[in-house]
């Protein structure tokens, strides 16, 4: 208990030392930061599947009870054993926490570290507290009054930990970039989109347009970034002819345009939901890079994040195709955990390589000369969106009355189109299904199915064929390391008449 409540108090005490400046971060994140950045690509593809888009909340608490266990023993060595190993203790939690302060992906200064100074120096007066409230009687813990006096101290320590905390938490809202984000009128594209036809949702497949509160979240951010529109500012770097700053209100001078896109995560499983379409609002991004003068040898667009991560995909992939430094998501700004205030979107391209959010520089460079984020770490240097479909009705496993059933789902391959949708049902010949409109070649196309359900258990199979003549592949890969593949396949239960 010793050890967990000095603990307690000293990363309450580093919570304000945090929130005492943009720059300065909690222990616990950094070390959490740097977790995200070290676990093989493997085992976060399988915590993602496991938690989904919680991972980050499993993360943390996988650091909680790891630091809480941590502290009970390093208390036990100072009270029990030889106090100096206690000593050794928070010295090796402080040594970590500032090795994972000064590496950074965004860099940081030597003074990063003193979030983590500080709240090992409390830990140790913490402690040496209840090692002085225990050894006042010649009987130490033995003796009544020695444990009464503990248990007080426990008892200040514990609610010191949590007034700290609080005001750590209150003082780092200041950092908040939610008041820019509300105090912003929404920009006007200066062509509105029309609105999608009616005919382009099939019934039984997801909405078309993803509400941002359901779109997938997906980075490497444990908290996420807070980027005041009024002080964000971006660059065009690297191989141009001339380099460029654009603040916010540059970006929303230029000609912006809206853009139906579905983005995909390179993630995403067979059947998952790490998928999802939006109306975008930005500016082009060929547009701005022409502006720019794109050396002729450059070969990567680097689009680098106010966290440090980066994203990197061909000069070649600026076809003419609606690539965007976007801002506003389905009619509002940027949502922050989806970029607030400008990111990349580029159609056709899973997001880990395209679509930087909280952009702050986009480099032109050479595929030589730079690795993206997630190259390092196993993942494909270029990532073209594969041809995939999906059912949405009905979920694997679920009960349906027999008689006429509509299967729904959606299919897609942005910037080619999809072409057809066929299934199988109990393994039978593949069947068309019928296609709603489509709205445009980088969104999805979402398809039905009238089924006469005869009771018992069916399997039922999408396949999709994309404009170019394509099939959707049955094998299968995993998302490592550029993309899942094979067919999904649903079993659906249907009652005895
Ligand atoms: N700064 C930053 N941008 C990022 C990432 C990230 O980790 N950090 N992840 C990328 C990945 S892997 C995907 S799939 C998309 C997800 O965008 P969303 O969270 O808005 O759905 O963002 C991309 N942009
Ligand atoms: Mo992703």
């Amino acid at each position: 208990m010793a050890g967990i409540v000095s603990a307690g108090l000293g990363l309450g005490v580093a919570e304000i030392a945090a929130g005492l400046s943009r720059t300065l971060r909690s222990p616990v994140i950094a070390v959490g930061d740097r977790v995200v950045d070290l676990v093989p690509a493997p085992v976060k593809d399988v915590a993602i599947d496991l938690f989904g888009t919680n991972d980050k909340i499993a993360l943390l608490v996988g650091i909680a009870v790891t630091l809480t266990i941590y502290a009970g023993l390093v208390g036990i060595v100072t009270l029990r054993h030889r106090r100096v190993f206690g000593m050794v203790g928070v010295g090796l939690f402080a040594l970590v926490g500032s090795w994972a302060a000064l590496s950074d992906r965004a860099g940081s200064p030597w003074w990063s570290i003193l979030p983590t100074v500080i709240g090992a120096m409390v830990v140790v007066g913490a402690l040496a507290e209840f090692e002085r409230v225990t050894n006042l009687e010649p009987s130490g813990m033995n003796h009544p009054s020695s444990r009464r006096r503990f248990f007080a101290t426990a008892g200040v320590i514990a609610a010191g930990a949590a007034v700290a905390g609080t005001t750590g938490r209150g003082l780092d809202a200041r950092f908040s970039a939610r008041d820019s984000r509300e105090a912003l009128d929404l920009p006007q594209p200066t062509q509105r989109l029309a609105a999608i036809p009616p005919g382009a949702q099939a019934e039984n497949a997801a909405p078309f347009f993803t509400p941002n509160s359901d779109f997938y979240r997906i980075d490497t951010a444990l908290i996420v970034p807070q980027v005041p529109a009024e002080t964000w500012s971006m660059k065009v770097t690297g191989m141009v002819d001339r380099e460029l700053t654009l603040s916010y209100a540059d970006l929303l001078n230029r000609e912006l345009i809206e853009r139906d896109i579905t983005l995909a995560c390179v993630s995403n499983t067979v059947g998952g939901e790490l998928i999802g379409t939006a109306r975008w609002l930005g500016a082009r991004l060929d547009d701005l890079l022409a502006e720019a003068g794109i050396d002729p040898a450059a070969t990567q667009v680097v689009g680098r994040s106010v966290d440090g991560y980066t994203c990197g995909f061909p000069v070649a992939a600026l076809d003419g195709r609606d690539a965007l430094i976007a801002v506003g998501m389905n009619g509002e700004p940027l949502p922050l955990e989806h970029g607030f205030p400008a990111r990349l979107i580029v159609p056709g391209l899973y997001g880990y390589v395209s679509a930087t959010k909280w952009l702050s520089e986009i480099e032109l460079t050479t595929f030589d000369a730079f690795d993206h984020y997630w190259v390092p770490r196993g993942y494909a240097v270029e990532a073209p969106i594969k041809l995939q479909s999906r059912i949405d009705t009905p979920r694997g496993l679920d009960r349906i009355a027999p008689g006429p059933f509509v299967i729904g789902g959606v299919a897609w391959a942005q910037t080619i189109g999809i072409e057809s949708v066929e299934l199988s049902i109990d393994e039978g010949p593949w069947l068309p299904a019928d296609l709603a409109d489509e709205v445009n070649d980088d969104t999805w196309r979402q398809w039905s199915f009238p089924w006469e359900a005869t009771p018992g258990r069916h399997s039922v199979t999408v396949r999709a064929k994309d404009r170019n003549g394509s099939i959707q592949t049955a094998d299968r890969s995993e998302p490592l390391p550029d993309g899942a593949s094979g067919h999904h396949t649903v079993v659906v239960l249907v009652d005895q008449a």
